[in-house]
């Protein structure tokens, strides 16, 4: 007797959480390469970023969304109603949590958001390599006492550990459906998006914390050379006079290191020696205007 053909599945996974607690690292050691930006500052996710991992059987598409949080400006609100919108349009949510930190009002919030939502929810404890192994049932219990979840999967983003039960345990959630996307795509974000979100984490990395949600990135120019070089201009805009100094450095040390590390991670990404041109202006108040929000796609 011949054993039936399993069908192909696809579909969407929402990953949520706080910020800080992994979710672009999860997603970054998911498809092996550096789409989705990560940073040890908050909030560093503003745009929806569309992973695909293609397997055998299965073909998983992953939005990053920005973290859930109660929103302080226009661009908070956007962040927050990106990430809402997305519960209900997804296959499943995969809520991530960081197993050194205690279950407080940020996770509160969150699952009081994901009752109103029919999408069923994964746990993902993360981060469990700081923790001894007889620390996750507490935090199993804690989380599976306050919500009704499909499954709870602890894993380390950083370590790749226990990544595979993730994916099975999303693949019960797929429903039968074709390869989306040809297997050697990482991500449907236009390449200049990506871009400038590289671009961005170098700025967070270097910078103090007043910095982060000041700053956006424009990439204006993205040219072939005809020796096959990119040559690539970005404006990194900022709020104040005093920013644009802070982010050009002494001497202009500052952005010379963030134009050497952004180029590495593009070069590495397109597989093309590239020429960073970087720029820094001032365009005042930008992230209560909702036409410069529209002017840098964040609508
Ligand atoms: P996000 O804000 O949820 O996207 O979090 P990030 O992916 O930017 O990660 C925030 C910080 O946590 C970074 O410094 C990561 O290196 C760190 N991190 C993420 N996953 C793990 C993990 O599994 N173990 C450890 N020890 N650190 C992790
Ligand atoms: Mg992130
Ligand atoms: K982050």
């Amino acid at each position: 007797e011949v054993a039936e053909k399993q069908e192909y599945k696809s579909g969407f996974v929402a990953i949520i959480g706080r910020p800080n607690v992994g979710k672009s690292t999860l997603m970054n050691s998911l498809i092996g390469q550096k789409v989705a930006i990560m940073s040890d500052k908050p909030q560093t996710t503003r745009n929806k970023i569309l992973c695909v991992l293609t397997l055998a059987d299965a073909q998983i598409l992953f939005i990053d969304t920005p973290g859930i949080h109660k929103p302080k400006h226009k661009l908070g609100e956007y962040m927050v109603k990106t990430a809402e919108n997305t519960l209900h349009e997804v296959d499943v949510v995969a809520f991530v949590v960081d197993a050194t930190e205690e279950l407080g009002a940020g996770e509160q919030y969150i699952l009081e958001r994901l009752k109103t939502v029919k999408t069923p929810v994964l746990l993902v404890i993360n981060k469990i390599d700081q923790i001894s192994k007889n620390n996750i049932l507490p935090i199993i219990t804690q989380y599976t006492n306050c919500f009704d979840f499909s499954a709870v999967v602890p894993i380390s983003a950083l370590e790749h550990t226990n990544l595979d039960h993730l994916t099975d345990e999303i693949k019960k959630h797929l429903k039968p459906g074709p390869q989306y996307y040809p297997e050697d795509m990482l991500t449907d974000q236009p390449e200049r998006l990506v871009i400038a979100e590289l671009i961005r984490e170098k700025i967070l990395h270097v910078t103090r914390e007043e910095i982060p949600h000041a700053i956006a990135v424009d990439i204006e120019e993205i040219t072939t050379r005809p020796n096959d070089d990119l040559y690539i201009r970005a404006v990194v805009y900022v709020e104040r006079e005093s920013q644009k100094g802070i982010v050009i450095g002494a001497g202009g040390k500052l952005l010379k290191e963030i134009g050497h590390a952004a180029r590495k991670d593009i070069e590495n990404l397109l597989g093309s020696k590239s020429f960073l041109d970087l720029w820094v202006k001032v365009k005042k108040d930008w992230r209560n205007r909702d036409s410069s929000l529209r002017n840098f796609g964040y609508e």
